[in-house]
């Protein structure tokens, strides 16, 4: 197999980290995104969406969003696991992944995708729409501070691929103005942790 990659972009980074935890290393190739080559016609027939990452599995299908990628992983190897350990654990897991990808990740990639420069004349931005989604995801954020005061990790006492999609989201929102208060002291203390694991490194 082989994984399609993009070393400075965001979800990309989810799977490198996912991996990290568990201890996997799989063939990479990077395709560079500010030469728009996951633009152009040999990339596309991977994923005509043009996103990464894509992971091309060993009989050459092209599988594409990084939660399935991670998914995958977990399945082949659910050993540290990341996605929960039975029924209400994953469930709940899942719920704090789609919280932090929906509320956190993608709050901040569309205040980048719609007020940043790498983006002019790639699509089409409305910097309004930015603004709302940076005032947004930082009121999330304080949200955050608060559900972490009761739990070391976003979905309880163990460290999950909601810690990732978060770590990599809030990360990513820097170049935005998306930061963390120094008065949310949970969610600092969260950030410090889950930064000084190996596989942030990824
Ligand atoms: N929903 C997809 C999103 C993929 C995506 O949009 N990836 C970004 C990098 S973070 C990308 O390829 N951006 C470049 C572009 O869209 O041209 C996933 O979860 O993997």
């Amino acid at each position: 197999m082989k994984l399609y990659d993009s070393a400075m972009a965001p979800n990309p980074r989810r799977v490198r980290i996912f991996l990290a935890e568990k201890g996997i290393s799989v063939p990479v190739e990077q395709v560079d995104i500010g030469k728009a080559d996951n633009r152009k016609p040999p990339f596309l027939a991977k994923n005509p969406l043009g996103g990464l990452p894509v992971l091309e599995l060993d009989d050459g299908r092209p599988l594409c969003e990084s939660v399935a990628i991670c998914r995958y992983f977990e399945e082949l190897q659910p050993k540290p696991p990341l996605m929960g350990v039975d029924a209400a654990d994953k469930a709940f897991v899942e719920m704090w992944q789609r919280r932090m990808e929906l509320e956190v990740f993608q709050r901040a990639t569309a205040t980048f995708q719609n007020t940043h420069d790498f983006f002019k004349g790639r699509i089409p931005q409305v910097p309004e729409y930015g603004e709302v989604q940076r005032k947004t995801a930082l009121a999330r954020l304080a949200w955050l501070d608060g559900e972490l005061s009761g739990r070391e990790f976003i979905a309880g006492s163990r460290y999950t691929i909601a810690d990732i999609t978060a770590l990599c989201g809030i990360d990513f929102g820097r170049v935005s103005g998306i930061r963390i208060d120094p008065a949310w002291k949970n969610l600092q203390r969260w950030h410090e942790a889950v930064s000084a694991r190996p596989s942030a490194k990824a």
